[in-house]
Order: structure tokens, then C-alpha cells, then sequence
């Protein structure tokens, strides 16, 4: 087929192929979620609608592409980690992190009624994403104690600064300068003394962050294993976590992870195996199974 004339601005367009035998992270960060939490209130400091949709949104991009074998998330941003041997689009990295980003965006879009039911969507939010390249097993497990420490030092930070405003009476003004220069064990002793609340007892999924990983577990309804995107809110920083999960850096399959059975499968779990339906209101309805 002729070409027009124009066809040479083609040769202007740069491939940007990411380096082999690395591990890929994309990071997607919400813009100006300061405003955006603000203007849909979410609670102060955690607003645990706003992380499960987060949560949602990710699981969404992990189901899609298959080659992510962990994600992690806290407050507006999430990580994805890609397979060190990936294919995926031939490693053209604005391809791979515009397609997660938007199908983040899009999902978290999708989603807002499930989790919001109160609040309407004021205006569309928007995510931005990079890609960082770590050539060992080494600096990707240092790349997400990072964000998890990172997850830890706001989270009590912030509880303790709102515990002061919203329970001590404070203003923004005088809880940000009774907290200034103050060690973690400071902030500790301040909640405990001050507020009778006890950090340690504090929710998991807002002091270590959400990691999402592929695990096989036995189905409550007929004890068949079934592929699933778990949810887990532990330390990853210590190696127990790498140990008891050693699939994810070997990039073997799935293992069979023993839920315990004293505790209810989360809910991004349950929908996964259709046979449950996510109700904030309500208890979890338990539905036929559809597949
Ligand atoms: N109230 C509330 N705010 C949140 C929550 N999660 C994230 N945020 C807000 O989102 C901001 C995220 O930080 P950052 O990305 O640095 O700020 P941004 O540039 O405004 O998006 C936090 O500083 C909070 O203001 C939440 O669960 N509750
Ligand atoms: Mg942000």
C-alpha cells in the first residue's frame, strides 16, 4: 500500500524497552488526594471505604495481567510488581504503566457506588504512574519495606495528630507543633496516656498497608482449591513474610494458604469465588456459586 507523505513522522516515535531479567514496579499515586479526600470526607485519619476500594481497584489490574505476582498499597498509592522475566508488551514500559494506570483509574471509577454509597463521585480522579527498574531480589524487597516503613511513620503520625484535634481539641496548628521533633515512641506514649488507645491494637490494614499475591484456598462451599488475589495486611519487611511466601521471588505457582477458619474471608475474596456479595450495610449474602 502507498504511503502518504506523512508517514515519516512515524520514525519520531521512540520504543522504550525496559532492561531484561529486572524486576518491573509500577507505582500509581493519586494527584492532589489531599483535596480529593477532603472533598468526599473520608474519615480522618483512615477512611476504611476509600483503602477497600483501593484494594478493589488493584485486584482488578492483578486479575487483568497475570504477570504482577505482588501489589502493594497504602493511602492514594499502590505498587505493582511484574515478573523479572516478563513479556508483557515486550517490556515497552510507557505501554505496560499507561494500561495499569488507566485501568486502575477506570476500576476505582467503576467501583466508588460499591464502596460510597452515601457519597456521589464529585469529580473524576486521576492517578499518576512511574516505573523503577530493581536488578535483585534484594532491592525489590527493600523497594516495598520502603513503602511499608513509609506506610507505618504516616499512619502514626496521623493517628496521633488527629487523635489530638479530634479527641484532644487541638487545633491543626497546635497538634502539628506538639508533634514536632517527637520520636515514635513519643506518639506512642501520647495516644496511650492521652487517648487510652494502645497503637498495637490499631487496625492491620492501616498500619502495615495491603499486599495482594496469588494463593490457592480451599473454597468455604464445596473445599475445592481455587486460584484467588488474597489481601493480606502483615509485616513484609522481615523475612518471615519472604520465607512463608517463597513462590513469589522463585515465580513458582500459587501455594494453598491455610485461612484460618476462626476468621471470615475477606470480602475481595469471596466475591472472587462468587459466592458472596460485598455490603457494607449488611452482613455478607451468601449467593449461589456460579461457576
Ligand atoms: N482523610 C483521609 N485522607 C487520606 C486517606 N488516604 C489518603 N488520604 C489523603 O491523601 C494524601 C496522600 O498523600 P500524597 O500523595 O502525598 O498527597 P497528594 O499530593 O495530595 O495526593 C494524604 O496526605 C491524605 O491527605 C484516608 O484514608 N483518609
Ligand atoms: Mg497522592
Amino acid at each position: 500500500m502507498a504511503q502518504s507523505k506523512f508517514e515519516y513522522v512515524r520514525k519520531f516515535e521512540t520504543e522504550e524497552k525496559l532492561l531484561p531479567n529486572c524486576w518491573i514496579v509500577v507505582r500509581i499515586d493519586g494527584r492532589a488526594f489531599h483535596q480529593f479526600s477532603t472533598k468526599h470526607n473520608f474519615k480522618k485519619p483512615n477512611d476504611e471505604s476509600a483503602l477497600a476500594l483501593m484494594n478493589k481497584a488493584a485486584s482488578v489490574v492483578m486479575n487483568e495481567f497475570k504477570d504482577i505476582v505482588l501489589a502493594y498499597g497504602q493511602s492514594d498509592e499502590y505498587s505493582f510488581v511484574l515478573r523479572k522475566d516478563t513479556a508483557l508488551y515486550n517490556r515497552r514500559g510507557p505501554k505496560i504503566m499507561t494500561y495499569l494506570s488507566s485501568l486502575f483509574t477506570s476500576s476505582y471509577v467503576y467501583h466508588w457506588n460499591q464502596f460510597f454509597k452515601e457519597t456521589k463521585l464529585k469529580y473524576p480522579p486521576a492517578f499518576d504512574a512511574r516505573v523503577v527498574l530493581y536488578p535483585s531480589d534484594q532491592n525489590l524487597r527493600d523497594y516495598l519495606s520502603w513503602r511499608q516503613a513509609d506506610c507505618h511513620i504516616n499512619n502514626l503520625y496521623n493517628t496521633t495528630f488527629w487523635a489530638l484535634v479530634l479527641k484532644g481539641g487541638l487545633t491543626n496548628n497546635e497538634a502539628e507543633k506538639r508533634l514536632c521533633g517527637t520520636l515514635s515512641s513519643d506518639k506512642n506514649e501520647i495516644l496511650f496516656s492521652e487517648f487510652n488507645t494502645n497503637y498495637n491494637n490499631e487496625p492491620e490494614m492501616f498500619k502495615k498497608g495491603t499486599i495482594l499475591i496469588r494463593k490457592r484456598i480451599k473454597s468455604p462451599k464445596h473445599g475445592k482449591a481455587r486460584l484467588v488475589i488474597l489481601p493480606l495486611h502483615e509485616d513484609l519487611i522481615q523475612d518471615k513474610f519472604w520465607e512463608k511466601n517463597s513462590e513469589i521471588l522463585a515465580i513458582k505457582t500459587a501455594q494453598l494458604y491455610e485461612w484460618p477458619e476462626e476468621s471470615p474471608l475477606p470480602s475481595l475474596v469471596l466475591s472472587q469465588l462468587h459466592i458472596g456479595e460485598f455490603d457494607r450495610d449488611k452482613e455478607i449474602v451468601i449467593i449461589e456459586e456460579t461457576d
